[in-house]
């Protein structure tokens, strides 16, 4: 492992989005998502994705001088077109204008469509829940995991966040995967030569298998818990699709060059203003109450809690020599 601080963080996923044509602005929004991910310990989702960001710019698949623009297109729905370009620039745009509709309605939605989304969740939760809102959001991906039961792969790992806003303390936020295990881990499995867990996947031939490298190739992943992280993984599918005008992940997979970058797709987002909902500001202490009995029970922790501990160390982050050879080579 090396260190790097976060600004070291920042300017190499930069200035490699740079040379490979992003402009400012696409460049400065991945970078910061990149950096905050490493900040966090959020690895899957840090510098390891460089690599597929600059394939899809290198193969034109992927705008790196797009234009996000916020459009309300009913009261309370606002749509962020992502101008074929990276999540994290089209969520920037988002945050204001779905910050505004809310606190002025109470509750407001925005899907963000025709963008490439190759990051964590759970930035643009807690980015509402500092504004003081509570948020969800989900999005799909390509078709690596099979309903429960089957063997084709349809559902994408289709994560879900959620983010509930703490006055004075971070935010309370999970942010996971539909699957037993995110893509982004299971490759980092077959890249160091580590086993996984029995029912993270199964093979071509639908046997359980430990090797990541036979999920990857030719088999398929499995949802967590059965039948209900499967009913999560269709709900995002049609959340992240259907209802904001996107393609479900095996649609995005159509659309795909294959270079190996972030597919195309949509974003469902959800925010809610807690003291319109409950009709006063008592909401936080309540919601506090709850959550304090689990940080002061044994062995029990909040979601999040080890990536605020990693943000409080503030210190430089360990990165893998491996993703920064794999940097360099590009
Ligand atoms: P994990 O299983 O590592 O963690 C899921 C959630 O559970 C986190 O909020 C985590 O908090 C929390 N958690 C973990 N262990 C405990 C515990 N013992 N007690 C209480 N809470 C706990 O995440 P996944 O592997 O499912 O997903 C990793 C990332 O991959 C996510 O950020 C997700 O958004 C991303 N992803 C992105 C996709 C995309 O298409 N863009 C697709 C799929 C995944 P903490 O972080 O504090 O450990
Ligand atoms: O880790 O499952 C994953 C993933 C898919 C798209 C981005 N991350």
């Amino acid at each position: 492992m090396a260190t790097m601080t976060t600004d070291e963080i920042f300017a190499l996923a930069d200035s490699t989005l740079r040379r490979f044509g992003a402009d400012d602005a696409n460049a400065g929004a991945v970078a910061r998502t990149i950096t905050t991910a490493e900040r966090d310990g959020s690895h899957s989702h840090g510098l390891f994705r460089l690599p597929g960001y600059v394939k899809g710019l290198k193969s034109g698949r992927i705008k790196g001088d797009a234009q996000p623009t916020a459009t309300p297109i009913a009261p309370g729905i606002l749509r962020v077109d992502g101008d074929e370009g990276f999540a994290p620039l089209a969520l920037e745009v988002m945050r204001d204008p779905l910050i505004e509709m809310t606190r002025a309605q109470g509750i407001a939605m925005c899907g963000v469509i025709r963008t490439h989304h190759f990051a964590a969740l759970w930035p643009e939760v807690e980015m509402m829940a500092e504004a003081g809102l509570v948020a969800m959001a989900m999005t799909q991906a390509m078709p690596y995991v099979a309903p429960a039961g089957g063997r084709e792969a349809l559902f994408g790992t289709n994560p879900q966040a959620f983010a509930w806003p703490r006055p004075g303390k971070p935010p309370l936020a999970f942010d996971q995967a539909a699957s037993t295990m995110a893509r982004g881990d299971v490759m980092i499995h077959r890249r160091e030569g580590q086993p996984v867990p029995i029912g993270v996947g199964i093979d071509k031939d639908g046997n359980d298998t430990t090797d990541p490298a036979e999920i990857l190739d030719g088999g398929v992943q499995l949802a967590f818990g059965g039948y209900k992280g499967s009913a999560i993984a269709l709900m995002v599918e049609l959340m992240a699709s259907s209802l904001i005008g996107e393609r479900f992940s095996h649609e995005a997979k159509a659309a795909h060059n294959g270079d190996g970058g972030p597919p195309v797709g949509g974003e469902f987002v959800l925010a809610i203003d807690p003291t319109a909902a409950s009709g006063g500001e008592g909401w936080a202490a309540h919601g506090d109450s709850i959550l304090t009995r689990i940080e002061q029970m044994d062995n029990a922790r909040l979601p999040g809690a080890r990536r605020h501990a990693n943000r409080a160390k503030g210190g430089p982050a360990e990165v893998s020599d491996a993703v920064l050879a794999e940097i360099a080579a590009l």
